[in-house]
């Protein structure tokens, strides 16, 4: 892939959500003006305007509390075929959500296409949440809490696609970074499966950077493709305030652009979420900008290049 080439997928799902407002999502990324930021710097950018879900005959959700499940299925299969034929593309895809149940349609599509590549895909998922429960753990119902656990193969999704998963993710290879919310089961199923957790408290006792720093030398060192997928709540909520979901104690602005820059320099990453955005709770468009600013240290910006002398 050149990286001049990215393209945009709008994915205005709310149905995972407990609230309504994330269909907006998309717009917003366009007002706050995400393709004159990546314009900016150099890169070539297509937007293919928003997806819609495909068409599912009424079936019935397999529990009776989950919310929502036929829109949510409708778009895990809309953005399962999607991903996995941008992966097949010689470009950089930014899926532009929408709430994080449209996870459980890119990363799944981009793990086909990795399967098929040959090479193994790994995931950073940047959140305050690990939406990490199945069908039967979510005590909410709300189904933007279950896309990694979908992705990393646990059962009793086969319904999503309408056959069961045949390239999970390893859950190995997925590395959750700056949660401080977990359910009970949730927690459970993390352990059993193997994923890699680092909570705040490991991001304040040992610096965000020295936390991501060897999971990108893993998915280098194993000719990895890596997805990631940014929640607005990874944030604090006192400088991302629009989102349903809010937890106190999220990453800072350094933090977050640091983790920007890295993947930048790292040169690894091959597609991206941008998700939860809800501009309804947003104030005078300030997430949605800063979210536009993180997508920018992403993809190159930054104030200098190295220090001028050694001391
Ligand atoms: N764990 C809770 C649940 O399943 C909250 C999940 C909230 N998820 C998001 N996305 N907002 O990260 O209901
Ligand atoms: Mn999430
Ligand atoms: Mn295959
Ligand atoms: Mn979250």
């Amino acid at each position: 892939m050149t990286s001049e080439d990215i393209v945009l997928v709008g994915a205005p799902i709310e149905a995972g959500a407990g609230r309504r407002g994330c269909v907006m999502g998309p717009d917003a990324f366009r007002t706050a003006g995400i393709s004159e930021a990546l314009t900016d710097l150099g890169h070539r950018v297509r937007d293919l305007g928003n997806l819609a879900p495909e068409a599912v005959e009424r079936v019935s959700a397999p529990l009776a509390h989950l919310k929502n499940y036929n829109d949510v299925v409708g778009w895990t299969r809309s953005l399962h075929s999607c991903a996995k034929n941008l992966a097949n593309d010689p470009v950089f895809p930014i899926y532009l959500g929408g709430d994080h149940a449209l996870a459980a349609g890119t990363v799944t599509g981009h793990a086909a296409a990795a399967h098929d590549l040959g090479r193994p895909l790994f995931v950073l998922w940047l959140d305050a949440h690990s939406d990490f429960n199945t069908l039967e753990s979510t005590q909410s119902g709300n189904l933007h809490g279950t896309p990694l656990a979908f992705a990393a193969g646990l059962p009793g999704f086969d319904g999503f696609l309408g056959q069961p998963l045949t390239h999970p993710v390893d859950p190995g290879n997925i590395e959750i970074l700056g949660v401080r919310s977990i359910d009970p089961e949730e927690r459970r199923l993390l352990v059993k499966s193997g994923v890699g957790v680092r909570d705040m408290r490991m991001i304040d006792e040992k610096g965000i950077g020295s936390l991501l720093a060897p999971f990108l030398e893993r998915v280098s060192a194993e000719n990895g493709l890596l997805h990631v997928s940014l929640d607005v709540d990874f944030l604090d909520p006192e400088i991302a305030p629009a989102v349903g979901t809010t937890v106190p104690g999220g990453a800072t602005f350094r933090e977050a652009h640091l983790v920007m820059e890295m993947l930048h320099d790292s040169g690894l990453v091959t597609s991206l979420d941008l998700v939860e955005l809800n501009p309804f709770l947003d104030d005078r468009g300030r997430t949605a900008r800063l979210m536009v600013d993180l997508v920018g240290s992403l993809f190159g910006r930054r104030v200098f290049d190295r220090p001028t002398r050694s001391f």
